[in-house]
């Protein structure tokens, strides 16, 4: 290799390169594709600095066919002049001085910690080589750097200048630095750089550094294989897009709302309580704490937070601090507006979590990672300034009048969570009292199937006491267990959701589904795999089974997303013959016409206008024997579309319930509303 060292001094600063080069995994965690990644991360990060510091709005990152990567910013440019004490560049002294990088003056706000901000002179000695130009005061500079093997030496000497930094006279108006390196195949198990995780980065460094522009390039595809390999476009479309066939792909990222882009892009497609998410800024004892929030209708909580703009999966001290805030603002808040009485407990932090996308970003100095992959905060000292900063900027944004709504629909929300919770803890108490009369009269209700395999298991909830009794008799004791209803225990119209939970049946099906509620519910603990919504053809079945969906969507999904919920449909009539010689039932309309005619002369018809009308032979017949029967599973959409009927029928709107109504009057037809939202059949069951 050339050894063309233009100052043989450098060697005594080189000494450390060569130390990053021995042990790349003290510098960059290592060797594999996380290390190939950091070292792009150190650069990135510098041009990141000097945009936080106000110089820079632009970054561009370029990855080349020939596997070497660039980023460009349009910040100052690094200082060209000779450092007095090192007799050289400031360029030089960035890409050859260990920890040169990431903090600079004392006056800006540069944080750095754990194996980030290690610096730019880690990424030199990683790189076969690596070029700088800097745009300065009119002009271009230009250095190189190279490592290779010193056959005489017998080692590795890394990240050595191939010349000083030379004025290359090229005038420009540009301003700024760009850096261009080849990650060195002898370091690396792979030097491959991954286009979805440098994307995936490059976009959560957008939100994080609001209004900054970063734009991606990878040459190594076109635009057109990158639509092709995502699936988004249609191919015909992309086959027509000849620009595109030839263009490297190329995408740009701009969030001027920085993190509350953040906040709505991950709620993206759910429903939101509020659209506009509730974001802060503020300081404290140094520490400059951010963050956006938005509830939607969901129960899981999702906390993506940031400490240096580095992602901190595992928690720490700061999320500590902003649960903290969250839950004692929120708590005061719901106390100061008469959402809590005063003899009413506060709620819990996981009441106010329900359905909370929240982004956290903190910045401050000397960070500690800790944990399992280093993604922990370990400063005790982040706690406290994150959690007043949180109190405080909710506070602030509890007064402002475009916030109010927000803040209520976080409480009423909570105010469901926390009675799931009563109900959930009293469904299991009840469960663990087995001998308490209570349950005994849960439990006299149900009448439960001898198996104890709950594969094999159905539970049938049926509508009325009359068919309850029918089921009963019809059943297969071995596997299957009958829960009736009673006719209108469920006035769903009437009742909110919160009602019906403290309702004995809803309790009832809790207890004998034995998997828990909420946050607590539990699949592996299901006691039956199928379980089956009988009720009426009528204006009263269809609430039922709404507010059953409803329900089991609302505090056991995973029930419902396993497929376990089905819908059993009874038939509307019986085509029969006088003489008991032929027996056919119809499921609707346009079945009943079919079953006429293949009964023929001399046809009778029964319309049944409940289950309660049927015989067990009958019912068994059409309903619970697995090989006749007609089972709709149900899905999440299903069960989307139910919880939206019950939303619009018990809602204030009265229009919008008396339009359902008008819509769905047609309760002859079993299905009116399924039919809208597309029912599996069991599998098994192949009638259409
Ligand atoms: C494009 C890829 C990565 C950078 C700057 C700007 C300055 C700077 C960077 O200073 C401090 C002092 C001498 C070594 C600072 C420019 C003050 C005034 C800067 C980057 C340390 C470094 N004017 N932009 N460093 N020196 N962008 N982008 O790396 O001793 S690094």
């Amino acid at each position: 290799m050339e050894n063309r060292h233009y100052d043989a001094s450098d060697i005594t600063i080189l000494e450390g390169l060569d130390a990053v080069r021995l042990r790349p995994g003290m510098y960059i965690g290592s060797t594999g594709p996380k290390g190939l990644h950091h070292i792009l991360w150190e650069i990135v990060d510098n041009a990141i600095d000097e945009a936080a510091n106000g110089f820079a709005d632009k970054i561009d990152v370029r990855i080349y066919k020939d596997g070497s990567v660039s980023v460009e910013d349009n910040g100052r440019g690094i200082p060209t002049d000779i450092h007095p004490k090192t007799k050289v560049s400031g360029v030089q002294v960035v890409f050859t001085q260990l920890h040169a990088g990431g903090k600079f003056d004392e006056h800006n706000y540069s944080f750095s910690g754990g194996l980030h901000g290690v610096g730019a002179s880690v990424t030199n000695a990683l790189s076969k080589w690596l070029k700088v130009r800097v745009m300065r005061e009119g002009t271009t500079w230009e250095m190189s750097f190279r490592s290779y093997y010193d056959n005489t030496k017998k080692k590795y000497i890394a990240g050595v200048p191939e010349g000083p930094l030379v004025n290359t006279k090229q005038r420009t108006k540009k301003h700024g630095t760009f850096v261009h390196f080849m990650p060195d195949e002898a370091v690396f198990s792979t030097v491959e750089f991954s286009l979805e995780t440098v994307e995936h980065r490059l976009e959560e460094l957008a939100f994080l550094n609001r209004g900054l522009t970063i734009t991606l390039t990878d040459e190594r595809i076109t635009q057109n294989e990158y639509e092709a390999a995502k699936g988004d476009r249609a191919e015909e479309d992309i086959q027509l897009d000849l620009l595109g066939a030839t263009q490297p792909y190329s995408t740009t990222f701009r969030y001027d709302g920085g993190i509350s882009d953040f906040a709505n892009f991950l709620n993206e497609g759910k429903s939101k309580l509020y659209q506009k998410p509730l974001y802060y800024k503020g300081e404290r004892d140094g520490i400059l704490v951010e963050f956006a929030i938005q509830h939607t209708s969901e129960f899981t909580e999702s906390l993506f937070s940031f400490v240096n703009n580095i992602p901190t999966p595992e928690g720490g001290f700061h999320e500590i601090g902003f649960r903290g805030g969250l839950t004692r603002m929120l708590n005061d808040f719901a106390r100061d507006n008469k959402f809590l009485k005063d003899k009413d407990p506060n709620f819990l932090g996981d009441d106010f979590r329900e359905g909370l996308t929240a982004v956290l970003s903190i910045k401050m100095k000397n960070v500690q990672f800790e944990g399992q992959t280093k993604t922990k905060l370990g400063n005790p000292e982040a706690k406290s300034p994150v959690e007043s900063v949180t109190v405080e900027g909710l506070k602030s944004l509890a007064a402002d009048s475009k916030f109010k709504r927000a803040f209520d629909e976080i409480i009423k929300k909570a105010q469901g969570a926390a009675r799931v919770r009563v109900a959930a803890r009293q469904a299991k108490d009840t469960a663990r009292a087995k001998n308490s009369i209570d349950s005994l009269m849960l439990v006299g209700k149900l009448a439960a199937c001898s198996g104890k395999k709950p594969e094999q298991n159905e539970l049938f909830i049926v509508e009325g006491d009359s068919a309850g009794g029918t089921a009963k008799q019809a059943r297969v004791r071995q596997f299957q267990s009958i829960l009736p209803l009673r006719g209108k225990p469920l006035n769903v119209e009437k009742k909110r959701l919160d009602q019906v939970l403290a309702n004995e049946e809803i309790r009832t099906i809790i207890s004998a589904l034995g998997a828990g509620i909420g946050s607590d519910f539990n699949l592996d603990k299901l006691n039956y795999h199928k379980v089956i919504i009988l009720s009426d053809a009528d204006q009263d079945g269809f609430h039922i089974r709404c507010i059953l969906l409803t329900f089991f969507f609302r505090y056991m999904r995973p029930l419902v997303s396993a497929g376990h919920v089905y819908i059993g449909m009874p038939p509307l009539y019986k085509v029969y013959k006088q003489n008991g010689s032929v027996e056919e039932y119809a499921y609707d309309d346009n079945e009943l016409q079919e079953k006429i005619d293949k009964v023929g002369r001399g046809y009778l018809i029964q319309r049944y206008k409940g289950l309660g009308e049927m015989s067990a032979e009958q019912l068994w017949a059409t309903t619970l024997d697995p090989a006749r029967r007609n089972l709709t599973q149900v899905t999440l959409e299903d069960a989307v579309a139910a919880e939206n009927m019950i939303t619009t029928l018990m809602g204030d709107r009265v229009e919008g319930r008396k339009e359902f109504l008008a819509r769905n009057a047609n309760f002859n037809k079993q299905d009116s509303f399924m039919e809208r939202v597309k029912l599996k059949k069991e599998d098994g069951n192949e009638e259409g």
